[in-house]
């Protein structure tokens, strides 16, 4: 993709719905920016660190700015701000190439179905973000707060027979080709580079590891192998890895330990 300028990219310091904007442009080497927001999270800030990590305000200031009240956004190197993960994705994808083809396919069916597994993606999100009473039992608060793993909660929801997030996981594995290596066959995708993101957030940000989601579903773990294997994401994680340990720690929960399966799948 040719770029005149940089693309500015603002989220929390952490992977969540950002890392998969992040990964998309590191796999089209494009140059961007990280715009940093402070996660709007009431705890206190280290003293004279340079990245502020919890909420100083900023949030609270910015949030009405944003296109649609939510990070992440992305800024074109033409200055305008646009929002929504899975449209900067597909925005990204009709440009980033990968083999000669565009990451998101010309052809409507094709498309039809990319889209369908990142809609996917999306509905499993606030089952493990927010939708739980008291709030800080959602498994991702919990470890973001320092406050370990939902595992009854997770058990639950991931029941082999009625667990309705198993059963979520369940639908993408059944869509996803049977040849591979990707969830569209021979082609990458976005939403191959969703899934890689959002699989190896939740398998750290809120499961203890990835395995309840992959140990039996073999299609989704080959596509997220296959894309841990593209040199260029691969150089992009190993250059940010040990400036990572710098991300704060709350409880045991250190936010380095965020990145742990990007760079599993990485091998780095
Ligand atoms: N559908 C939106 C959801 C965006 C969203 O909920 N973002 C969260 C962070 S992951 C957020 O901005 N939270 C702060 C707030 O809503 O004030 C997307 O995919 O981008």
């Amino acid at each position: 993709m040719a770029q005149e300028g940089k693309y500015i990219f603002t989220y929390w310091n952490i992977p969540g719905r950002g890392e998969s904007v992040r990964a998309l442009m590191a796999i089209g080497g494009l140059d961007f920016d990280e715009n940093f927001i402070p996660l709007p999270l009431p705890l206190p800030n280290p003293e004279g660190s340079d990245l502020v990590p919890f909420d100083d305000g900023t949030w609270a200031e910015k949030k009405a700015t944003t296109p649609w009240g939510s990070l992440p956004t992305l800024t074109l190197p033409d200055g305008r701000t646009f929002g929504q993960q899975r449209a900067i994705l597909r925005y990204l994808g009709k440009h980033i190439q990968h083999n000669g083809k565009p990451l998101y396919p010309e052809n409507p069916e094709d498309a039809l179905l990319v889209d369908g597994f990142m809609d996917m993606l999306e509905d499993i999100w606030p089952v493990l973000a927010d939708t739980q009473d008291p709030i800080e039992e959602a498994p991702l608060l919990s470890t973001m707060l320092g406050m370990g793993v939902q595992e009854k909660f997770l058990a639950a929801q991931m029941d082999k027979t009625a667990g309705p997030l198993a059963m979520k996981f369940d639908h993408i594995e059944r869509a996803a080709s049977d040849t591979g290596p990707y969830v569209l066959g021979d082609r990458l995708t976005v939403a191959d580079v969703f899934l890689f993101a959002a699989i190896s957030w939740w398998g750290a940000g809120m499961f203890a590891s990835m395995e309840p989601i992959i140990a039996e579903r073999p299609k989704i773990k080959r596509s997220i192998e296959s894309v841990g294997a593209i040199d260029n994401l691969r150089q992009y994680y190993a250059k940010l890895k040990d400036d990572r340990q710098k991300l704060p720690t709350v409880g045991d929960m250190h936010y380095a330990e965020y990145y742990k399966n990007f760079h599993l799948l990485c091998q780095i």
